[in-house]
């Protein structure tokens, strides 16, 4: 399969935004290298390695403290490379996996004590062939009893079929890329109504990044900003931030991870809805054990 070149900037500027200390990126991933972790027979892409001392090199560079590391596609149910990366560094990082229904409650046990503290359930078919719905509330279930919760990420297409699906789960739900919005329709959306309502559920979450995969204008992304901007204000105690680094499968530009997080104080327009976007939501969720 051919190797997708690099999907990250070279050269991110130093954000001129200073995040608070303890700052948590809650979306982020790492490819490889290849050589020691190989990417799973299913992938439906073949991304350039990325290792974790490029995630944590960025780490610094942008001034941020921790991170949550999501087990993406290209490395199927392997997780050898995300407990490499959190098994480096076990204070500053927490891991979500994507695990095998069938997988032995020991496995999940040592996962637990490398620092995963979810499960990640992909809808999104360019990416994989996603499990029957019965079968994913069974692990739900499991993994709940861990006091692990799920992340989904899923297009908002499918947001409708989902919904009762989620709002059974036993557990909290992180919704990956804010439901992936058409932002062309603009925060007053039926659409976006439908994803709100749904995050008036006191256990759904939502990731308010990724506006590079989002946006139809280009940076600097303001044809997002609305959307995040709406759920940090209405949901101030859920919302999650993460830079989506390294942008698998991003063709359109390459995102500059600085100016990512220059768009943090206009998603989250005071210093409290900061501390609790960066710091005091993620702390709840991944680093209170
Ligand atoms: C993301 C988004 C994408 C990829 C994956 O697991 C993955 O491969 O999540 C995407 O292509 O939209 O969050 O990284």
């Amino acid at each position: 399969m051919q190797i997708d070149p690099p999907t990250w900037h070279p050269e991110p500027r130093i954000p001129d935004y200073r995040a608070p200390a303890g700052a948590v990126d809650a979306h982020c991933h790492v490819f490889g290298p290849g050589d020691r972790f190989p990417y799973a027979p299913q992938r439906k892409y073949t991304p350039s390695d990325a290792p974790k001392e490029k995630l944590f090199a960025l780490r610094r560079h942008l001034g941020l403290s921790r991170n949550v590391i999501v087990q993406a596609s290209c490395h199927g149910r392997d997780n050898a490379a995300l407990l490499d990366a959190l098994r480096s560094d076990p204070e500053n990082c927490r891991g979500i996996a994507v695990v095998d229904p069938e997988i032995e409650d020991a496995a999940l046990t040592e996962m637990d004590a490398a620092g995963v503290r979810g499960v990640r359930l992909n809808f999104v078919r360019r990416l994989v062939d996603p499990d029957p719905l019965d079968i994913s509330a069974r692990l739900a279930a499991r993994v709940a009893e861990l006091g692990w919760h799920v992340v989904v990420y899923f297009e908002a297409a499918d947001l409708e079929e989902l919904s009762p699906f989620l709002r059974a789960l036993p557990c909290d739900v992180v919704i990956d890329h804010m439901g992936r919005p058409d932002v062309a329709q603009g925060v007053e959306s039926t659409e976006f109504a439908a994803f709100c309502d749904l995050m008036e559920d006191p256990r759904m979450w939502v990731k308010v990044g990724c506006p590079e995969r989002l946006t139809k204008a280009g940076a600097p992304y303001d044809d997002v900003t609305p959307f995040a901007r709406h759920l940090v204000t209405n949901f101030e105690d859920r919302v999650l931030w993460g830079t989506d680094w390294p942008h698998p499968n991003m063709k359109s530009h390459l995102p500059d991870d600085g100016l990512l997080v220059d768009r943090i104080p206009l998603i989250a327009p005071t210093e409290a809805l900061c501390q609790k976007l960066l710091v005091t939501n993620p702390e709840r969720l991944y680093f209170a054990r």
